[in-house]
């Protein structure tokens, strides 16, 4: 046991800047301050606390993190939430979604190893067929997908997620105006009561997402919804280029078949993954999203 181990275990449920609301074992929140730069913590550390002062907590220690959720641009590294049990990414059928952002995303979960859903919201609508069509590479290889319409549909979407979130940890990913905030409304009633006055004070009162914020889904808490902000840019420089095909299974399946054992499946001779492009066994977008990300890891800086 470290030294810590006597302390009480948090949970980080939401970071604000420097200081982090904290919920101990009863289900109470706090204002955590980390001690220095070894207890930099992000949403969903285990850490030890102490109390200090009447209200307040110091986060002393994180511990050991089962996984770690981030995207790495040019400049910085953006966690988004640590120890998750499987990503939802929701997109929707309006506004059509961006295939690189989908791409990105399932890139860092695979390098993190986190599963990955794709729920595709807003069924009700006309561009439901062509929506489906740009999804089945993802399908074919072999991600589980739901379809649902969370405003149109609540009862029947909330039968069909229900299971799959039931006992988890889940984190929700999606560009705005997908519906997260509608699937949060719908899964937690008493979302903005989780949010808390001590959240709303240090967020001077906004109530949009602009942090990471954790949400029980049942009263005993075994079930969590993390909601995230929106993002524009989502860089994946923490894979390494030679890994990158391997990181996405449709062009992994093929490239066990390249002449060679470095293949970039750019311009090299007898390439399987240009071979399954050609023959329709790998999807040109996708195909064309790897190589952009490729040159994004290879470019010199400097
Ligand atoms: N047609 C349709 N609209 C939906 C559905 N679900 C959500 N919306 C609408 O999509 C818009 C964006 O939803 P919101 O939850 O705010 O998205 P967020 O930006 O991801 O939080 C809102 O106007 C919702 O009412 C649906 O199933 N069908
Ligand atoms: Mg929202
Ligand atoms: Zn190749």
């Amino acid at each position: 046991m470290s030294r810590f181990g006597e302390l009480d275990l948090g949970l980080v449920v939401r970071g604000h800047g420097r200081h982090y609301i904290v919920e101990d074992s009863d289900g109470q929140r706090r204002v955590c301050h980390p001690r220095g730069k070894k207890s930099d913590c992000v949403v969903g550390d285990e850490v030890r606390w102490a109390p200090s002062g009447s209200d307040e907590g110091v986060i002393e220690a994180v511990e050991p993190r089962r996984n770690l959720l981030f995207r790495q641009d040019e400049w910085k590294t953006k966690s988004f939430a640590a120890n998750v049990d499987q990503l939802l990414i929701l997109v929707a059928v309006e506004p059509v979604f961006s295939e690189s952002q989908l791409c990105r995303a399932l890139i860092a979960a695979e390098a993190a190893g986190i599963h990955t859903t794709i729920a595709l919201n807003k069924t009700d609508l006309p561009g439901t067929e062509s929506a489906r069509e740009r999804l089945k590479p993802y399908q074919a290889m072999g991600l589980n997908m739901m379809e649902i319409a969370l405003k149109a549909q609540p009862e029947e979407s909330i039968a069909k997620l229900t299971p799959w979130l039931t006992g988890k940890r889940s984190f929700v990913m999606g560009p705005s105006g997908t519906g997260k905030s509608t699937l949060i409304n719908l899964l937690i009633p008493d979302a903005k009561a989780q949010v808390g006055d001590i959240s709303v004070a240090l967020n001077s009162g906004r109530h949009t997402t602009t942090t990471t914020q954790w949400y029980w889904v049942d009263a005993e808490r075994q079930s969590a919804l993390i909601d995230s902000p929106g993002f524009q840019e989502f860089g994946v420089r923490q894979v390494e280029a030679s890994q990158l095909a391997h990181l996405m299974p449709d062009l992994h399946a093929h490239a066990d078949h390249c002449r060679f054992y470095n293949c970039t499946h750019q311009h090299e001779p007898g390439c399987g993954v240009r071979e399954a492009v050609d023959a329709g066994l790998i999807s040109a977008n996708r195909y064309r999203i790897y190589g952009e990300i490729l040159a994004e890891l290879t470019a010199k800086r400097w």
